[in-house]
């Protein structure tokens, strides 16, 4: 299979475990579910908890009939018990509007677990932030307007707020082409959310032409919040790749740091991939190729962390780096949007 333009390399910081292969996939999972992937991985009472998301019905052509999010837990953060049934639906939330739930990620916040989940509806595509109690059901704090998606909430308020990074889609006013950056937004109760700032733009990262999103909720560290996004590149001399027709877009996962007080200024970027995609899970197998959605970043005791990310829209994969490592990439940067105020 021919690579894609420009070719893009996985920093040798991170470690592919199990040599990339799936750590999670629809062999896991005991109902209907085509493709397993897009995880949000948090650790929450004294267990690692992983919601997926689970694309089901494939109709040969492109699309799935169905797409919900499931629940799995694990001791080591490596193998997983998936619960029995999908944790959240779109009928879950009752409003006949909303016709897919996915993309999930977990935060802990003050011993309270927290899912952010993208909700496609039949006017637009929605962000939600729900509190889970007992592991067993949700309580909706809020749904943004149209066009809004990958949430992700930071593990504590700052200067007394809920802190959230997001990314709309503004169309009109980017030409009517993907040119999607990174929002941050800020809240008193998770429900009413405001102070929204331009965080990082696509042009601040060399490695997308397209648009970039948030990925894994951040993580603190003395040097700053640690955080995960995913880029987008397209490379328009593709074709067939996947099941679909055509597919020519790249997802990798890039890592920026930002301020501890002011998450708002970006204090450090890296400016190649820290995961790009290159395994055969990666690059050459399931429903969509060349895709590193990154999702979860847990912090462990040995200074480690655990990278969680989806495989080209079908599988979970997980990879470790050095923290130090990590936040050694992410290298001062100026110029960035946030870096002035
Ligand atoms: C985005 C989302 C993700 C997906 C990615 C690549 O728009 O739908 O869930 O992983 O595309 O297909």
């Amino acid at each position: 299979m021919s690579k894609m333009k420009p070719e893009l390399f996985s920093s040798p910081a991170v470690l592919r475990c199990r040599g990339g292969a799936p750590v999670l996939s629809r062999a896991d999972v005991p109902y209907p579910a085509d493709c397993v992937f897009n995880a949000g991985v948090t650790r929450y009472r004294g267990q690692y908890v992983c919601a997926f998301r689970a694309d089901s019905g494939y109709d040969g052509r492109g699309g799935f009939d169905r797409c919900v999010i499931g629940l799995a837990f694990s001791r080591d953060g490596v193998r997983w018990t998936v619960q029995d049934r999908p944790f959240l639906t779109p009928e879950d939330l009752g409003d006949p509007e909303i016709t897919r739930v996915y993309d999930p990620r977990l935060t802990v916040i003050d011993g309270d677990l927290y899912l952010c989940f993208a909700a496609d509806t039949r006017h637009g595509l929605r962000g939600g932030i729900a509190v889970v109690r007992d592991l067993a059901r949700i309580e909706l704090r809020c749904l943004t307007v149209p066009d809004n998606r990958n949430l992700v909430l930071f593990p504590e308020k700052i200067g007394g707020r809920y802190v959230r990074l997001e990314r709309p889609f503004p169309v009109y006013s980017r030409g009517g082409v993907d040119r999607f950056d990174i929002w941050i937004s800020y809240s008193r109760d998770l429900e009413y959310w405001g102070d929204s700032r331009l965080l990082l733009r696509v042009e601040d990262v060399p490695f997308a032409n397209d648009k970039i999103g948030p990925g894994a909720p951040p993580i603190r560290t003395d040097k700053g919040w640690l955080t995960l996004f995913h880029t987008v590149d397209i490379d328009r001399s593709r074709g067939k790749n996947g099941w679909e027709d055509k597919w020519q877009k790249r997802y990798c996962a890039g890592v920026m740091l930002l301020d501890l007080e002011d998450p708002s200024r970006v204090v450090g970027l890296c400016k190649t991939p820290l995961l790009a995609p290159e395994t055969r899970w990666e690059t050459q197998e399931g429903y969509r190729t060349n895709v590193i959605f990154p999702g979860g970043l847990v912090p462990e005791p040995d200074g480690t962390v655990k990278i969680y990310y989806g495989a080209s829209d079908t599988v979970e994969c997980l990879a470790t780096a050095q923290i130090d490592d990590l936040l050694a990439l992410c290298r001062p940067a100026a110029e960035l949007p946030g870096a002035g105020h």
